[in-house]
């Protein structure tokens, strides 16, 4: 039995404002490709189908025309609802979409109604348990309201059932469990201080696919094996060195499992570069990075004008730029201990204003400015008084 495993798709996500569309179209095209060479006998995929609950129409109809390609392609495709998804939206048309083999799983009660494929070795139970928000399901679960409890309560479930129906299995969850380690775009799922769940929760299956963090890892702990797919693209500059990519998992009659990671198209590559403006503009090692996107850290002294400008002039996709200068002049202690000493008095404190934000002391022209500035608002002030 050969499964794709893919998670966090997050169809409608922009990066730095960059528009994503075109990438995830460019994604799932390649998936589809994928699925047929290495002839595949589902693809899984583990939450995280869309960015947000109410996804922009653009989101939806990518995903509904995907989708179909799938089933014209006689793909199986299974998906569970995430952390980002709305359960209810994204299981509109289910019981319709599940007669072409595409199998959205959303509810809480289906957690324990495996998608069963049979190969020539026999049956494969997949499990696909929606993302269990503790808050909304610990009653139908029957349990408390942690993770940890939900995420018990629904693999007990599961492996009562596999009692009656024996055969190798697959869980799909959508879930943080220990020892992964999360990136900058995961949106942490723990909100409300409720803890993470340990891996052996999923105890007694082959294989689990799970979805929420963007890194593609394997969890210990357990005695099933417990892989993240992770995203397809990266969604943050804290995933530099990700490779993204889709995971491949072969199932043998036994129930051991092999797996191998098949990198995904990269719209463009994500780095990040430091210096002064003068020096990213002129070095040479930096060429490779003219078409990448960028974040970029200035460590002039002074804040160079329109440097945003000039960074674009040699790379046009610079979406972060920071300044963070070197000189010790404008680090927040001495700057507010100087602000301290001037503070009676406006024209000082303007100085301090363009020495912070500039970089340095500001010029006589400038100094020149200010003190009109004040001038005026005094008189202002004093002829309404
Ligand atoms: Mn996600």
């Amino acid at each position: 039995m050969r499964l794709l495993h893919t998670s966090d798709w997050h169809l409608g996500r922009s990066f730095h404002r960059v528009d994503l569309t075109d990438a995830q179209r460019d994604f799932l095209t390649w998936l589809l490709a994928q699925s047929i060479d290495q002839r595949v006998d589902a693809v899984v995929v583990s939450g995280d189908i869309f960015d947000r609950a109410v996804p922009s129409v653009d989101a939806v109809a990518l995903a509904s025309a995907a989708l179909a390609q799938f089933a014209n392609a006689g793909i199986p495709v299974i998906l569970i609802a995430g952390n980002h998804d709305s359960a209810t939206r994204l299981g509109f048309g289910a019981e319709l979409a599940q007669v072409s083999g595409i199998h959205v799983r959303t509810r809480t009660a289906d957690l324990d109604r495996p998608i069963t494929i049979t190969d020539a070795h026999g049956p494969v139970h997949i499990f696909a348990i929606p993302y269990l928000d503790p808050d909304v399901v610990h009653d139908e679960l029957q349990t408390g309201r942690s993770h940890v409890e939900v995420l018990t309560a629904a693999m007990n479930r599961i492996r009562t059932q596999l009692q009656e129906v024996p055969g190798r299995s697959v869980v799909l969850a959508h879930a943080f469990i220990t020892g992964g380690q999360p990136s900058d775009s995961e949106r942490d799922i723990r909100v409300g201080g409720v803890g993470d769940a340990p891996a052996s929760v999923f105890d007694g299956v082959d294989y689990v696919a799970l979805g929420h963090l963007h890194g593609a890892q394997q969890v210990s702990g357990s005695t099933s094996t417990i892989r993240y797919s992770g995203s397809p693209l990266a969604f943050s500059f804290s995933e530099i060195n990700h490779v993204t990519s889709v995971t491949l998992v072969d199932i043998a009659h036994d129930g051991q499992v092999e797996f191998s990671l098949i990198p995904t198209p990269v719209p463009r590559p994500i780095a990040r570069i430091t210096g002064r403006l003068e020096a990213l503009l002129a070095d040479p090692q930096l060429a490779v990075y003219e078409q990448a996107w960028l974040h970029v850290t200035l460590t002039d002294d002074r804040r160079p004008d329109a440097p945003m400008d000039q960074l674009r002039e040699r790379f046009p996709h610079v979406l972060v730029m920071e300044y963070r200068p070197d000189s010790a002049l404008v680090t927040v202690d001495a700057d507010l201990a100087r602000l301290r000493a001037v503070a009676h008095d406006p024209v000082e404190v303007g100085r301090a204003f363009l020495a912070y934000t500039g970089g340095g002391e500001p010029t006589d022209d400038e100094m020149a400015v200010i003190a009109t500035v004040e001038e005026l608002a005094r008189h202002v002030h004093e002829s309404s008084a």
